[in-house]
């Protein structure tokens, strides 16, 4: 799986970043839930400059590193991800 193309499903709007709406879309459309105080750790863990969206070099950085952080949530759901666009 590309990390550019895992950001561009991600990216909704496609302005090249990802902001916390739309990662709880992603999150959600995979059949997790997702509160915002989760959103909000999750766009923590990848968002380093804060300044509250997640560019493509923060993404591909989080991504390299293992895909760390505190709820996990994202690593799972990216988990899901993979495995349905194994499936086609
Ligand atoms: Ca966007
Ligand atoms: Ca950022």
């Amino acid at each position: 799986m590309e990390i550019q193309k895992v950001f561009e499903e991600f990216d909704k709007d496609h302005n090249c970043e990802i902001d916390e709406d739309e990662l709880k879309m992603l999150i959600i459309e995979m059949g997790f839930e997702i509160s915002d105080e989760e959103a909000n750790q999750c766009m923590q863990d990848i968002d380093k400059n804060n300044n509250g969206t997640i560019s493509p070099a923060e993404f591909q950085h989080w991504w390299l590193a293992g895909r760390p952080g505190k709820t996990g949530l994202i690593a799972r759901s990216l988990r899901m991800f993979n495995t349905a666009a194994e499936m086609f």
